[in-house]
Order: structure tokens, then C-alpha cells, then sequence
């Protein structure tokens, strides 16, 4: 740590949620004086991110001593949505979710207690210690259909290659561009991702991009919206929204009869090409065309420019996932990366590992068995929700199944769901679809804690109690995933606010002692870096390290297929049960799922399957697409952020807001088949006349936090909109957030 002459402590560390929100990575600094956080600013030195840093972290003060955050532990004291709060010590709230979750441990059983997350911070590795201290298989994203982000991309690449990847961006080197492997891409397809406006993928953002292309990188971009990145773009290509498997065939159809695949590649590292070349017959780009309303010419043109040049890379992004039959469009993604040769190449997409192996945050069951033991995740899983119906529930994250647990909620089957712990989500603002469903089952339940940094409607409206969790500077942590191990470390006290690792190790030790043996959270923290030869304390010094090339454990050397360095068995070749990439995918053939990808067209609602909704609500919409200075539903309270993005609005295309006298300001309804919200709209060119663009997770904080307003909620939410239950046959993929149908007028 240095200091200035003033007296300012400078601490380098790695920033991640509560604070920007985000799935972490980014290099920062902290500057503390009189234990108060002054700024915090982008470390030059971090391999990453160079010193660039997001508003969201450069308004960290304001968020940290924000006058609304939670300050201390609450006991409601009304009914569930009265707001009546009640301050308790951290003892007694201890206290209280030890006794009431004992109870109904012993009533129920402990699969009773679900322990819900949002996106990937790193609470995914403290709720699985709680859940399972406790005994608990159901860990989840409470209502997010079909597990729709990361996770059908996790599958998808788990059951192809093995592994999951990303695009290179010479993040792994530590010489970063003047590596002499590294070699920028020709050609990167930017697939249903704002790589501008989210740090998306953990590391690949739209700086890389900028950095790329002044090395000569052209880009393709597949969006129905005519974003920055489009713009910018050497082909833009624009679906119809929820087609994007239709257009992933087509590019496989024009690769393979073309013949611009790699065939030294394929003969010696791929399985089953010529079966998957046989199946792509029924997929040319004319076809495609029909269903994606992408000309053919421009199918074509994107498939020969991704087959003529290589390195190319893939970045994929959200909606792909929530396609329907999500994980089968990813394999089909993986497919067209391995067979045009990119697969782990400079330039290519990359194999990506946590450094040194150190795991915090299980992605996959082999972390799961890493941290906790394979006679623990085998006993879990006989009781997980979901595990039973889908393989990949079962075999490849332990997630319980979303659409099948709010099933479970309603009917009791096949057992009782009577408590959730809640902990970095905010379910009924924004990650639920159908809001309505997932408040009458949450209010039913007889014990709810939410874990937060700021009163939410989810808190309002369904906790027990709630505990204030400190931002990142105020917490120990570690955080890694495919690219440099970074250290969070506490560097000051708000209030009576405790780090999120504190609140789940207390309790689960609580629960559960023998699973918790370390004294504390940092010798805990200790031992999960035993890999990588550094202690927390030594780490912290530094803030972090990457792992030197050519360690087994990191994302280093490429092509590590060649050498052994993926199995575990050390002989060349990929980390499957064939030791090739599957073009041909064996798991599959094992569950009975369809080994090939295939298209079919199931969204709920859309202009084919259902023409006569569409003769009433003729628009489709797309919700969600990411604002630079909001993180989902957070940050409306921070004022230089909630400045620049203030209010909740819906992007309409001229045409048709004309036709029903919008003008930009103007207050709008939208309706689908299962209700309505408002929004303000934005009259823009960049949305095509037949959609719309709602981006999500709205609710206003200075507005009433009691019911009936709930911060407004009921009035702004989309996912009112949004159905469950559209979940592919693998259990992932499928949440139809974009593609129902809509209809609007001025309200
Ligand atoms: N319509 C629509 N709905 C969507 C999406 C969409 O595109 N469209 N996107 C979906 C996707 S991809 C996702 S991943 C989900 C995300 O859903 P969530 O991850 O639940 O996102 P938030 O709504 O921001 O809720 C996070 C809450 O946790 C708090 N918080 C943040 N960091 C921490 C932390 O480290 N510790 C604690 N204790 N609290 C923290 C925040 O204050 C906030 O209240 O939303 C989904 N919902
Ligand atoms: N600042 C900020 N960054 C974030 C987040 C945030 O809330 N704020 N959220 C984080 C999370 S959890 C996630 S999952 C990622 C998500 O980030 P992304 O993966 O980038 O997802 P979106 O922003 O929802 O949508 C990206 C683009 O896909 C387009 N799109 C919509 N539907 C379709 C479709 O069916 N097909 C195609 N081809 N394109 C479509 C949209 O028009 C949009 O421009 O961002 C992460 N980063
Ligand atoms: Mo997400």
C-alpha cells in the first residue's frame, strides 16, 4: 500500500459487486483517508484493464456513503410490504436465522430453504457454503427461465469442447499486445453483445474492441438494433429476435459446402463432422431467410468472411442464450468456431481457466466437487429441483431449475418449499419473469432473509429480515475466472455493514462446523489459494497476479490440446468423453437429447407460430439491452449515475410511434398477453418498425416503498410480461425476455 504525503492510503485490488454491480476483474485503486473512501480510480498497472475503469466505479463514494444504504441488521416488524422495520444487533439477527431456518429444516427437511443469487458477483460461492452447511441442494437464480445467462454458454461449451471460451483479446499475456504470440483477429463476430456498454463477459469489453480494431480487427455484428457496435461494423446482420439458431445453421451450411473449413483441424481434433455436415443440408441460407428475415446474400457474406479468415473469434452474448433451445444454439456457435480452426488460437476464442486452478465460485460440477467433496454433490443431487428431469441439472451445474422450482413452490411437489435466503438479487424488480407469480410464492413462505446493500421492492415485499452487506472495499475477498487471480480487500468500516463472506460463514459455521473449519474468513481464503503459492495477505500487497505462461492451471500457452495440458489424464486432446471437439455431441446421445443442432421455432408468441396474436399485438419486443451507468436494477439512486440515465424508457422506431401520435417523452402503454406496464418513450431510427426495445429492471427509489407502490414496480416492470416454463430439453436456455409480443399506445 503506499501513501501520500497528505496521508492518503493508495490500495490496489481487484473491484467487484456490491458497488459497480458487475461480474468483476477490473484492476483499481483506493483512496482512503481518515478511514473514508475518497475516490477510487482504474490502476494503469492491472494487465486487464489498464487503468480504464466504468462510471459505476468512479461513483463508488457516492454509493458507499449513500444516505439510503442499509446500515445496519432489520426485523420487520409490519406485514410482508407494510415497510415497518425494526433495527436489531447483528447477535440477534444471527440468532433469529439460525432458530427459524432450524426449524424448518426439522419440519420440512433441509431442501425446504432455497438460496437464490442474481447475476455472477461472487456470492455464488458463499450461498453454495451456506446452502450446503445447511444442507441444502437448491441453489439458484430464483425466476430467471431456463438459467438464461452464462449458463446454457457454460453448457454449450462444456458438452462441445470440453471447456468454455472466450475471445482473445491478449488478456492472458502478460505482455499483453507486444507478446510476440499474440496475433489480433481478422475478423470478431459480436453476437447479441453490447460490448460497449457492460463489462459483459467478465473481460471482454468495448475498449478491447477499440483496441482491436486499430489493429485491424473488422467486426460483424448480429442485433436487431442498430447499436454503436453495428455502426462500426464491416457487416451488420439483423434478425429477427429469438432466430438466431436458424442463422448459426446457415453459417455452418455455407462453411461446410463451401469449404472453408479447416480440415487439418478437423480430421485430427474434431468427432462426428461428417454427420453434422449431413444435418446442416436441411439449413441453407435461403431458408434461413425466411425464418430470420436476414437476407440470404448477407448470411452468406458473414459465414465466407468468418471462413476465409482466420484468427476469427465469437463473442456471445446474452439474448443467444435465451433463444429457444438456448444451449443447442451455442453448441451450433462452439461448432463454427472449431471447425473454421479458431479454437484456442491467438487471436481466436480462447480456453479459459481460473488462474492456478483457484476456485471460489463453483461454475461447473467439477468446481462443486473441488470445494465440497464428490459424496456431498452425489447426496445433493438426488434432491436438487430439476436434477431429476434434466441431465445437465444433474451432471454439469448444480443449479436447481428455475421453472421447475416455482412449480415446486405452488404445489408442494415434489416437496415443500417454505424459506429462501435471497443475497445479491433483486427477484421481483427485475431477475423473475412473471413478477406476479413469483411475489404470491414468495409470500407464502414462512422465512425470508434478503442480503443487500440498499432496501429493494424484494426486501419490502417479502423479507423477514434484512442484512446490510458492505461494498467492496469493505469486504475480503477473491475473484477469478480465466484470466489474472485479483484480491478485494477490506479497506474501511460503513456503519454496522458486514462483507458477504462474513454474514455466510458465520452462519454456516453456525449450522454446520465441520464444513467450516478455518477460524476465519481470510484463513478460509488462505486455503482456496493454496494453489497458487500465495497467501490472502501476500496477494493483497500486489492486488493481483496472472499465471505465468505455460502453467498448467491458466489460460496459457494456446492450443494446449496438443501438449495435454487439458485432461486430467494429460494426453493431448479436449476435456470430453471422446477427447475431440463434438461436433457430434456424445453427452447428448447419452441423455437423449438431440446430438446435433437442429431449429425449431417455439418461442411462445412470434409472427409464425402464433399469427393470430400477432394480428392484435404486431410487435415484438426485446427487453433488457445494458445501460453503461445502471447495473440491472441498481444505481437509480446514485445521483452522477441515475444523471445520465434517468428514466425508465422504451425505444420505438419513428414509423411506428408516428402511426399512434408518440413523440419522444411521451408516456407509453405496453401490453402483452399477460399484462401491461408504461414506459417513456424514446422515438429512434436504431429500432427496427416491427420491435421495440424496453430495457429492464426499472423501479424508482424515491418513490413509496410500501405496497400498493412497491417503488412503482407494478407500474414499470416488463417481466410482467414474460413468462416461465419455456426452458429447452436440457433445462437451460429458453427465457423468452426477448421475442413476446406487444402492442402500444400513448397512455
Ligand atoms: N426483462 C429482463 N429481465 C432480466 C434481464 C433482461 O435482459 N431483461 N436480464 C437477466 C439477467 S441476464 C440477469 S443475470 C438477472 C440479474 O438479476 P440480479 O443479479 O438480481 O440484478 P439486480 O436486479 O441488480 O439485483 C441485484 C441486487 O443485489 C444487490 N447487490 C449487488 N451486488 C451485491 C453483492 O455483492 N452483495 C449483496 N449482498 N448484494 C449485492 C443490489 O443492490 C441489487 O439489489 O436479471 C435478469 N432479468
Ligand atoms: N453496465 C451494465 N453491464 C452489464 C449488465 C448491466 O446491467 N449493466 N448486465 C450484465 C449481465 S448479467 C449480462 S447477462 C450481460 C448481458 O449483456 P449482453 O449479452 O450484451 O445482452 P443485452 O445487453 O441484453 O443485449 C445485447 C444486444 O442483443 C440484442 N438482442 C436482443 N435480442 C436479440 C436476439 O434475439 N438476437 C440477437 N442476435 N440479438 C438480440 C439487443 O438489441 C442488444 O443490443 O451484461 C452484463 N453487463
Ligand atoms: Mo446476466
Amino acid at each position: 500500500m503506499a501513501k501520500t504525503e497528505e496521508g492518503v492510503e493508495i490500495h490496489k485490488m481487484g473491484a467487484w459487486s456490491p458497488g459497480p454491480g458487475c461480474h468483476g476483474g477490473c484492476g483499481v485503486e483506493v483512496y482512503v483517508k481518515d478511514g473514508k473512501v475518497i475516490k477510487v480510480e482504474g490502476d494503469k498497472d492491472h494487465p486487464w484493464y489498464n487503468g480504464r475503469l466504468c462510471p459505476r466505479c468512479l461513483a463508488m463514494t457516492q454509493y458507499m456513503y449513500h444516505e439510503d444504504r442499509l446500515k445496519y441488521p432489520l426485523k420487520r416488524v409490519g406485514e410482508r410490504g407494510e415497510g415497518k422495520w425494526e433495527r436489531i444487533s447483528w447477535d440477534e439477527a444471527f440468532d433469529i436465522c439460525e432458530t427459524r431456518m432450524n426449524e424448518l429444516k426439522e419440519k420440512y427437511g433441509p431442501e425446504t430453504m432455497v438460496f437464490s443469487q442474481g447475476t455472477g458477483r461472487d456470492v455464488g460461492g458463499m450461498l453454495t457454503l451456506l446452502a450446503y452447511s445447511y444442507g441444502s441442494p437448491n441453489w439458484t437464480m430464483w425466476g430467471l427461465s431456463g438459467h438464461s445467462c452464462f449458463t446454457p454458454q457454460l453448457a454449450g461449451g462444456y458438452v462441445t469442447q470440453g471447456e468454455f471460451t472466450f475471445p482473445d483479446a491478449a488478456q492472458c499475456l502478460k505482455e499483453r499486445y507486444k507478446d510476440p504470440e499474440w496475433t489480433p483477429p481478422k475478423v470478431t463476430v459480436s453476437w447479441a453483445s453490447t460490448l460497449n456498454r457492460g463489462c459483459v463477459d467478465h473481460y471482454w469489453s468495448g475498449f478491447w474492441f477499440n483496441d482491436l480494431m486499430k489493429q485491424g480487427t473488422k467486426l460483424i455484428v448480429i442485433d436487431p438494433r442498430c447499436t454503436w457496435e453495428a455502426t462500426r461494423a464491416a457487416l451488420w446482420l439483423q434478425p429477427r429476435p429469438g432466430t438466431d439458431g436458424a442463422l448459426a445453421l446457415a453459417f455452418l451450411n455455407v462453411i461446410i459446402n463451401e469449404d472453408l473449413v479447416d480440415k487439418e483441424f478437423v480430421d485430427k481434433w474434431c468427432y462426428g463432422f461428417d454427420k453434422l455436415a449431413e444435418r446442416v443440408q436441411q439449413y441453407p441460407p435461403e431458408w434461413a431467410e425466411e425464418i430470420t428475415w436476414v437476407p440470404k446474400e448477407k448470411i452468406i457474406k458473414a459465414a465466407r468472411m468468418i471462413g476465409e479468415n482466420s484468427p476469427a473469434s465469437i463473442e456471445i452474448g446474452r439474448p443467444v442464450e435465451g433463444n429457444p433451445d438456448g444451449t443447442t444454439v451455442i453448441m451450433a456457435i462452439h461448432q463454427i468456431i472449431a471447425i473454421t480452426g479458431n479454437l484456442d488460437i491467438p487471436g481466436g476464442n480462447l480456453i479459459c481457466r481460473p488462474a492456478y486452478q483457484v476456485t471460489t465460485y463453483p461454475y461447473s460440477t467439477e468446481e462443486v466437487i473441488q470445494l465440497y467433496g464428490e459424496d456431498l454433490h452425489k447426496k445433493l443431487s438426488e434432491k436438487r429441483i430439476g436434477a431429476d428431469k434434466y441431465p445437465l441439472v444433474k451432471s454439469f451445474r448444480a443449479w436447481a431449475q428455475e421453472d421447475v422450482l416455482i412449480e415446486a413452490m405452488e404445489t408442494d411437489k415434489p416437496y415443500p418449499i417454505r424459506g429462501m435466503w435471497i443475497q445479491a438479487n433483486n427477484p421481483l424488480a427485475n431477475q423473475a419473469q412473471d413478477t406476479k407469480r413469483h411475489y404470491e410464492a414468495g409470500k407464502k413462505l414462512e422465512f425470508n432473509v434478503v442480503v443487500d446493500t440498499f432496501m429493494t421492492p424484494t426486501a419490502q415485499l417479502l423479507a423477514d429480515i434484512v442484512l446490510p452487506a458492505g461494498a467492496f472495499p469493505e469486504k475480503d475477498s477473491v475473484y477469478c475466472i480465466g484470466g489474472p487471480l485479483n484480491v478485494i480487500k477490506k479497506v474501511v468500516q460503513v456503519e454496522e455493514c458486514k462483507s458477504d463472506w462474513e454474514i455466510v460463514f458465520t452462519l454456516a459455521k453456525r449450522f454446520n462446523p465441520e464444513r467450516v473449519p478455518w477460524k476465519d474468513v481470510k484463513e478460509m481464503l488462505d486455503d482456496r489459494m493454496q494453489p497458487s503459492g500465495y497467501t490472502f495477505d501476500q496477494l493483497a500487497e500486489k492486488g493481483w497476479d496472472l499465471a505465468p505462461k505455460g502453467h498448467p492451471c491458466g489460460s496459457t500457452p494456446y492450443r494446449r490440446y496438443e501438449s495435454g495440458l487439458l485432461r486430467k489424464d494429460k494426453k493431448p486432446g479436449f476435456r470430453t468423453p471422446t477427447g475431440r471437439v463434438e461436433l457430434y455431441c456424445t453427452s447428448y446421445e447419452k441423455w437423449g437429447l438431440d446430438p446435433l443442432p437442429s431449429y425449431k421455432e417455439i418461442t411462445p408468441e412470434s409472427p409464425i407460430t402464433t399469427p393470430e396474436i400477432w394480428k392484435d399485438y404486431p410487435l415484438i419486443m426485446m427487453t433488457g439491452r445494458r445501460s453503461p451507468v445502471l447495473f440491472h436494477s441498481e444505481h437509480r439512486q446514485i445521483p452522477w449515475l441515475r444523471e445520465c440515465d434517468p428514466d425508465p424508457l422504451v425505444e420505438i422506431n419513428p414509423d411506428t410511434a408516428s402511426e399512434k401520435g408518440i413523440v419522444t417523452g411521451d408516456w407509453v402503454l405496453i401490453e402483452g398477453t399477460m399484462g401491461k406496464f408504461k414506459r417513456k418513450a424514446k422515438v429512434t431510427p436504431i429500432i427496427h418498425p416491427k420491435m421495440i426495445m424496453v430495457p429492464h429492471a426499472w423501479w424508482l427509489p424515491e418513490t413509496e416503498g410500501a405496497s400498493p407502490n412497491n417503488y412503482g414496480i407494478w407500474d414499470l416492470n416488463c417481466n410482467q410480461t414474460i413468462p416461465m416454463g419455456h426452458q429447452d430439453k436440457s433445462g437451460f436456455g429458453g427465457g423468452p425476455i426477448s421475442g413476446m409480443l406487444v402492442r402500444i399506445s400513448k397512455a
